[in-house]
């Protein structure tokens, strides 16, 4: 046997037999492991960053969240991409756009901006930004104290795929071309124009202020039924068609009441939490992480995931899990 796999290498060919259990496995296996980086203990090497380099001179000034399964390799799932951007007051990081898209969300400060395809859009705290694939950004600071986000990228799925560019606009800042607001009035207000020809990939509107979120939420626990598993959640959606407000990472805004401990769920697709408000924990196969607002934590494919709220708490998440429905793989079990 060990012959014959020899000989036949040097035609560049291989016995399934010896791989099958390993490609093909009974459940999901991955390197990803489950993980929490609490805000307060990772600040100080962004303020760090800060002092070292400019956002100018960096491109983009940004701590990679790595996973500890996957060290080196700028993952915090298989999947997708996270990182902690830093843009001091009066930088700017200047504008270009590639194929991969990026999930901006809000954690610290107020009043800095991006500006996305011609229209520029003020950060706040919680706000969900999207930049959608091949879109011009850039991103400003105008305030007088540091913004902080969470940035979460396709990356790793644009990487299997080998289907990476990227452009450099040769300018700090793209033209403004539509007043702030313009798309959110055009599309987020239950109305599409008559003739609509965008494309309804990536939901139009680009900023989900948080503000208009967290009231839908609201409104939700008040007049709803509790989800024994999710407690109130709901997903980002594109007003074009319902569907998920992007084309590879779904995007979800949860609100857990006070002393709500959730039955066991899984599901196959690993998901990047962020605590916007209050406090809690969530046990990930055995394991409980406490989390407080602006802690980032991971949870692997088909982990079993119970969540627990101290106070009423609000958790954004991101996933892969619109890919996966769309390939007709994804799985989920509530327990
Ligand atoms: O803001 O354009 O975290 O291009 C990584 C790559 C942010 C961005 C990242 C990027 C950006």
């Amino acid at each position: 046997m060990n012959d014959f796999a020899e000989k036949i290498r040097t035609q560049h060919l291989s016995p399934l037999w010896n791989v099958m259990a390993s490609l093909i496995t009974p459940q999901p296996k991955s390197d990803c492991r489950a993980h929490l980086w609490k805000f307060d203990d990772i600040r100080p090497a962004l303020m760090e960053a800060g002092e070292i380099i400019s956002a100018k001179e960096a491109v983009r000034r940004v701590l990679i969240l790595e996973n500890p399964g996957m060290a080196g390799q700028s993952k915090i799932t298989t999947s997708l991409y996270a990182g902690l951007q830093l843009v001091l007051p009066g930088e700017i990081a200047p504008a270009h756009r590639h194929s991969q898209s990026a999930v901006r969300f809000v954690l610290e400060g107020s009043g800095a901006h991006t500006t996305v395809d011609g229209e520029r859009t003020m950060m706040e705290p919680g706000d969900f930004i999207i930049t959608p694939p091949w879109a011009w950004h850039d991103h400003g600071n105008g305030s007088d104290k540091p913004m902080i986000w969470l940035d979460g990228l396709d990356i790793p799925i644009v990487q299997f795929f080998d289907a990476s560019f990227v452009e450099d606009l040769g300018l700090d800042e793209q033209e403004i071309q539509r007043q702030p607001g313009t798309l959110n009035a055009t599309y987020g207000e239950g109305l599409l124009p008559v003739d609509n020809r965008a494309s309804g990939l990536t939901s139009p509107i680009f900023n989900y202020p948080y503000k208009k979120s967290r009231a839908a939420l609201r409104a939700l626990m008040d007049n709803g039924d509790i989800d024994e598993w999710n407690a109130f959640k709901m997903h980002y959606s594109n007003p074009l068609n319902g569907g998920y407000a992007m084309a590879t990472m779904a995007t979800f805004l949860s609100m857990i009441p006070k002393g709500f401990e959730s039955r066991p769920y899984r599901s196959t697709d690993a998901t990047v939490f962020v605590c916007v408000e209050g406090s809690g924990s969530t046990t990930i196969n055995g394991e409980e992480f406490h989390w407080s607002p602006r802690d980032i934590f991971v949870v692997p494919s088909w982990s079993t995931v119970v969540h627990k709220a101290n106070e009423t708490s609000v958790l954004f998440s991101y996933s892969d899990r619109v890919v996966q429905e769309k390939l007709g793989i994804w799985r989920q079990e509530k327990m």
